[in-house]
């Protein structure tokens, strides 16, 4: 894992963090220009978050611990939906300049949305806490579309275009061959890039098309229809969600009925998500004398998320047969009509989800930041404490942790969940698309084709929140030997 790039300037190049940092920024200012609304969302969701912060000072204290607090105002991740393994492969090179790589991979055509998934984002703590931008990127499954005609003719439409600037393609080459860039070409990088994430009211293809691509489905005219992958959503992160669902509503913000993911909780696990219909606009479809007729489209929206503790597999397992359990109770997909008894089934299935920190500890069904707590051993100084600080941390079962988190030795806090879920995935992509006929798409999920047309593979998530756990377990056990030795003899008696 190459770590050292996203974290280390060298040669005069600027850092990865401080470019992904530049691009979300601009990308946030473009989207603002061109979706006003987005804005109104950012300005409620900053309120939400000082009222927050100021009512509930443990979870000011957490976010300070765990060094998410700066983090919080730039926090936000985006979306696109791409056409071709080509597009994909230079996608991952685009971000490998900003730091952000791919990790995990999800599959939504069983979900009735023709696309698999991954996301970009940085990978340790230190890169995420400079800067968590992350984006969902979608690719296209025109396999699953079986009229063949319209199939050709929608990979024509992808072949004839072109979603890189010339110059972003030739600094991803800059940097990739000398592995850096300067302050000069940094800057020209992030407008470079930029422009392939812009909106484009001309549409290359004609209406005719466009309407039969649509009514296959509307994510296939989506990314078909468009010169290129317009961003289509920016989702700065809340702490207090049902605030914001409320504050929306409030505020002529339309929202989406239904809150993804796990139900309110005292301790918030994985996302919870939200997001603003989107809107309808104007296009200009092209005509085969070379003139534009008008006409509609309707995929750019905005979200909101809320995000907790990541679950350990164990953990995992366990949400996704909660979440299993509640919308079988419902018998329906959740939507506006069932949203009420929904959430209460949501809410009652999920009692069996253990809501305070040490159980969830304590059940390894979550994952945790180690930290020392000096005084605490100052307290303590039983043979027993000091033999479990001093073993090798690859020997402490959970019970020997928990025991020194009971004694007050070490302190918990819980690592935040930077990835997505695909049920909630499929929710926000379909009340997007007023997408509700399911289709019944028989392909398969194919994570190895994914990382082909990527060109590499992604990484796993779960092991990356494992070696954080692991690194603070390793690094609190040396911050308290270290104590204990500079601790004068008689106080150990
Ligand atoms: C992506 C939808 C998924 C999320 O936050 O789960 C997503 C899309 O609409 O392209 O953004
Ligand atoms: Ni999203």
């Amino acid at each position: 894992m190459t770590r050292e790039s996203t974290t280390t300037a060298h040669n005069g190049f600027v850092r990865s963090d401080t470019i992904r940092h530049a691009f979300s920024v601009a990308m946030s200012d473009m989207y603002q220009n061109e979706v006003p609304l987005y804005q109104d969302l950012l300005t409620l969701v900053a309120d939400v978050n000082k009222a927050t912060l100021e009512k509930d000072t443990l979870l000011a204290a957490q976010l300070a611990h765990t060094g998410e607090l700066p983090r919080l105002d730039m926090e936000r991740h985006g979306a696109i939906r791409l056409g071709t393994a080509n597009e994909l492969a230079m996608m991952r090179r685009l971000f490998a300049v900003m730091g952000m790589h791919p990790v995990g991979y999800y599959d939504l055509a069983p979900a009735s949305v023709p696309v698999h998934s991954t996301a970009f984002r940085a990978l340790d703590s230190a890169s995420l806490n400079q800067s968590p931008f992350r984006v969902f990127t979608s690719l296209l499954r025109l396999d699953l579309i079986d009229d063949e005609a319209l199939r050709a003719a929608a990979e024509e439409a992808l072949s004839a275009r072109h979603i890189f600037t010339d110059e972003a393609i030739a600094l991803i080459e800059q940097f990739e061959r000398d592995g850096g860039l300067g302050a000069a070409d940094s800057a020209r990088f992030v407008q470079a890039a930029l422009e392939t994430f812009r909106w484009h009211k001309d549409t290359p293809i004609s209406k005719t098309l466009y309407q039969q691509l649509s009514d296959q489905h509307r994510l296939i005219a989506d990314v078909v229809g468009f010169k290129g992958p317009h961003i289509n959503h920016l989702t700065p992160r809340t702490l207090d969600i049902d605030a914001v669902q409320q504050g929306m509503a409030e505020r002529g913000i339309p929202p989406k009925a239904i809150i993804e993911g796990p139900p309110p909780r005292h301790c918030p696990i994985l996302l919870r998500q939200t997001s603003f219909k989107a809107l309808q606009e104007s296009v200009n479809f092209r005509k085969a004398d070379g003139t534009y007729e008008a006409g509609e489209h309707s995929a750019r929206f905005g979200e909101i998320e809320q995000r907790g503790v990541a679950l350990t597999a164990k953990g995992r397992a366990l949400y996704d047969e909660l979440l299993a359990q509640a919308r079988n109770d419902l018998g329906a997909t959740p939507n506006e009509d069932n949203a009420a008894k929904y959430m209460k089934l949501l809410s009652a299935a999920f009692s069996a989800f253990p809501d305070d920190y040490q159980t969830l500890h304590d059940e390894a069904l979550a994952y945790f930041y180690y930290q020392p707590v000096c005084d605490g051993l100052e307290q303590d100084t039983s043979e027993r404490t000091l033999a479990l600080i001093t073993s090798d941390p690859k020997t402490l079962n959970q019970d020997d942790l928990s025991q020194l988190i009971r004694q007050g030795v070490l302190r918990i806090e819980p690592i935040v969940y930077e990835d997505f879920l695909p049920v909630s995935a499929a929710g926000i992509f379909q009340s997007n698309l007023q997408e509700d006929k399911p289709s019944d798409y028989a392909g398969t999920s194919n994570k190895d084709e994914f990382e082909q047309a990527l060109g590499a593979a992604v990484y796993d998530e779960m092991a990356l929140y494992t070696d954080m756990q692991r690194q603070s377990l390793t690094q609190s056990l040396q911050a308290l030997q270290s104590f204990t030795q500079r601790r004068p003899k008689t106080e150990l008696s």
